[in-house]
């Protein structure tokens, strides 16, 4: 049974992904790993749990290592609002923690997870349908690092024959850990407001797309890729993927559909709102599609009803 280390195991994606995971492979076989303790997640109590701050590459190292794992899922990461306040600790932090991921998977030879993002791309890609293969000129902390991240994943596998793989992910909307620090983290909040309050205030102005994707879909993706065959990986780092893309207007129109009474007020923040813009509008999954079978089951109606209802009970 395969063996898997995850990074940033309390994080929003890495949560539910430890909980996924002890599921199809078994409890002992997942070791979860953050910079915090445990104790403060329920779910991710449950197995194998080590404090690990990832720009320690020798602990990350010895960890892998004296645990026998087979790959490695790297989610510990800052995300792009809040690594526009803090540039340099965004760097440090993705960029060593990946050097230090791809390092401890070339020297132990195993599989390497790292995801990538919209934010990859920049004001002066395509917006619209945006291709696999296209312009990454980002304009954040964040989407450099990920544009490097991509890079250097296929660095390491072409050099080093590293099993690396990669998505661009959208923003991934769940119920069970909230977001931090994100440009998309609207589309979430914007559900516990309609529940708790019957209001919201969006930080990101009405008639700003960007790509979208429930929890499950998510993990699943992360899962379907790992499990591909490499032969037909032609494009490891990184996939595009996605479910929708909506702008506030249309996700309150939703919510309405089950409270009527929601009202969506705008209080725009400017540091969020550059970066959306720069931002594709909705991206183009087809090679995900046709490399690997990615099929996002989600959608904004389907996704809304289920949100609604967790987070409600
Ligand atoms: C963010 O908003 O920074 C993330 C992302 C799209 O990578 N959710």
């Amino acid at each position: 049974m395969k063996k898997i280390l995850v990074t940033g195991a309390l994080g929003q994606i890495g949560t539910e992904l430890v909980i996924y995971l002890r599921k199809l492979y078994g409890e002992t076989n997942v070791l979860a790993t953050d910079i915090r303790s445990a104790g403060m997640n329920k779910g991710t109590e449950s197995g194998p749990f080590e404090i690990l701050d990832v720009t320690d590459g020798e602990k990350m190292f010895q960890i892998a290592k004296q645990n026998k794992v087979d790959a490695i899922i790297h989610l510990a990461a800052m995300l792009s609002a809040i690594a526009e306040q803090k540039p340099l600790l965004a760097w440090h932090l993705n960029m060593n923690g990946l050097i230090n991921a791809l390092e401890t998977t070339k020297e132990l030879g195993i599989q390497l997870f790292a995801p990538s993002s919209i934010a990859a791309f920049g004001s002066t890609t395509p917006k619209e349908k945006t291709p696999q293969n296209t312009i990454q000129r980002p304009e954040t902390m964040y989407g450099i690092n990920k544009v490097a991240g991509e890079l250097l994943c296929d660095y390491y596998h072409a050099k080093y024959g590293v099993d690396t793989r990669g998505v661009r992910f959208p923003g991934i909307i769940s119920f069970m850990t909230p977001p931090g620090g994100g440009t998309t983290d609207y589309a979430v909040e914007i559900y516990y407001a309609a529940i708790e309050r019957g209001r919201y205030e969006s930080v990101i102005e009405k008639g700003t797309y960007m790509d979208m994707m429930y929890m499950p879909d998510a993990l699943h993706s992360i899962i379907q890729l790992m499990e591909a065959n490499p032969e037909k990986l032609n494009h490891r780092n990184a996939y595009n993927i996605t479910a929708m893309s909506h702008d506030p207007e249309e996700i309150a129109t939703e919510i309405r559909k089950h409270i009527p009474t929601f009202v969506l007020d705008y209080k725009v923040e400017p540091t969020r709102q550059v970066i959306a813009d720069s931002w594709p509008n909705s991206i183009d999954d087809s090679t995900a599609r046709e490399e690997w079978g990615f099929c996002a089951k989600y959608n904004l109606e389907t996704m809304t009803l289920d949100m609604l209802n967790k987070i409600g009970q």
